[in-house]
């Protein structure tokens, strides 16, 4: 496992967004310029409200700018407030939404295989406090949807997924947006599916749809009245029209990934210290966006932080998602649920891991290339 491999000669990056052809989007922009709309619920947002619900199978679905705004929208649509169980190991977004709705996180250990809220830990942490969990289906791999929900049921609690990593993953047949309360999806340029910039809310209940339409809407009911404090959540007719192209590239872009991932898998494998990303159960669909690795230094005899240095030496810029915890943040870390030795599987997990390269313009080729820099590492402390 030592021998010396040529680095790339331009960067590989965690991921590159998937890029519809010039073609297509000129042809949709003068579908827009020709209707002379070009935000505020115009017929491309319509129809790709539409065409999502379809494909995500879920009852309800609200469009957004981005998905942090969307989330934050959620928070308001179920009136949260007080304490929101959370947990340590996600994108910043997640506990930065709740601040922003003045509602305190309360940071859970994770599951160590699966990386997501530790579903049996929850119930420990709920105080009279508590009006929610919020839980985040970490690259795309479900959360114990069954066990939280018996959790938040037995405590009259509400559930939201940020769900911006689990663009159509299914369980059982159902599209992921039809657990908890409500999901929230993220259309940003870095996703398997994209708006350039964007996200969505999901869920059952036809009176939240109303809801939340207002809320993104500053409230405004008509032109007489606005019946609640809004924010403009709003999805823009540009973004709502490459959705509606990207939407034709998905599922390529998915067996593209797929096939990468078993590249990764047969490479990596055997390797001593390197764990690869678990295994779906047969229930699941799973949609492939990240390929994420752990490194185990005293097995692989090599730190996360070395070989994430090390490969930049080759012109590789794997990612240290998700590092620093959102516990150990300044903005955090003083909270009690976030001292030092309270996360201890999180904390282990946020050492270990890196999101390799993945996106479908990757040669297979280039992913065995990775793999053998890698090995490279090994034992070469
Ligand atoms: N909840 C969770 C669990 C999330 O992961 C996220 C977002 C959210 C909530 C919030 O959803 P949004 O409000 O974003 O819809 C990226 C994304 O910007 C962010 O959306 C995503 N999670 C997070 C996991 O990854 P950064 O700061 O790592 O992005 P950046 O700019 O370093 O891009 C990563 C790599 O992608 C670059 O090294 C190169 C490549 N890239 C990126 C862009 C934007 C390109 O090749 N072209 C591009 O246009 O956050």
């Amino acid at each position: 496992m030592s021998e010396k491999i040529e680095g790339f000669r331009e960067p590989i990056y965690v991921t590159r967004p998937v890029f519809p052809t010039i073609e297509e989007v000129t042809e949709k922009l003068e579908d827009i310029w020709r209707a002379k709309w070009l935000t505020n619920n115009g017929p491309q947002h319509h129809k790709l409200e539409e065409e999502l619900t379809e494909y995500l199978k879920v009852p309800y679905l609200n469009l957004f700018n981005n998905g942090t705004i969307a989330l934050m929208v959620a928070c308001q649509s179920l009136r949260l407030m007080g304490d929101v169980i959370t947990t340590p190991f996600t994108f910043a977004a997640t506990p930065h939404v709740l601040s922003w709705n003045n509602i305190r996180p309360i940071f859970c250990d994770i599951d160590p295989v699966t990386m997501n809220i530790d579903a049996d830990k929850i119930e420990s942490m709920i105080t009279p406090q508590t009006t929610a969990i919020l839980a985040v289906h970490v690259f795309g791999t479900p959360c114990d949807v069954e066990k939280i929900q018996s959790v938040a049921d037995k405590y009259g609690l509400r559930v939201i997924y940020d769900a911006a990593h689990a663009f159509g993953v299914e369980i059982d047949g159902k599209g992921i947006g039809n657990f908890g309360d409500i999901s929230m999806l993220s259309f940003h340029a870095t996703k398997l599916y994209h708006t350039v910039e964007g996200g969505a809310l999901v869920h059952k209940d036809k009176n939240l749809k109303e809801r939340i339409d207002l809320l993104k809407n500053f409230g405004i009911k008509n032109e007489e009245e606005v019946v609640m404090p809004g924010i403009n959540g709003k999805m823009n007719e540009i973004q709502a029209a490459v959705g509606r192209i990207m939407l034709g590239y998905v599922e390529g872009e998915r067996e593209k990934r797929i096939a990468l991932g078993k590249v990764y898998g047969e490479e990596l494998g055997e390797v001593p210290g390197i764990t690869l990303m678990p295994k779906a159960g047969g229930n699941v669909r799973l949609n492939h966006q990240y390929y994420v690795i752990r490194i185990e230094e005293e097995a692989f005899g090599c730190s996360r932080d070395e070989v994430y240095d090390r490969f930049k030496e080759y012109n590789v810029y794997a990612r240290k998602y998700f590092h620093p915890l959102c516990s150990e943040y300044t903005c955090y870390r003083q909270l009690s649920s976030a001292a030092q030795g309270k996360l201890p599987v999180a904390e282990k997990v946020g050492r270990e891991v890196l999101s390799m390269p993945m996106y479908g313009a990757l040669a297979a080729e280039d992913v065995r290339r990775i793999c053998r820099i890698l090995k490279s590492f090994y034992g070469k402390k």
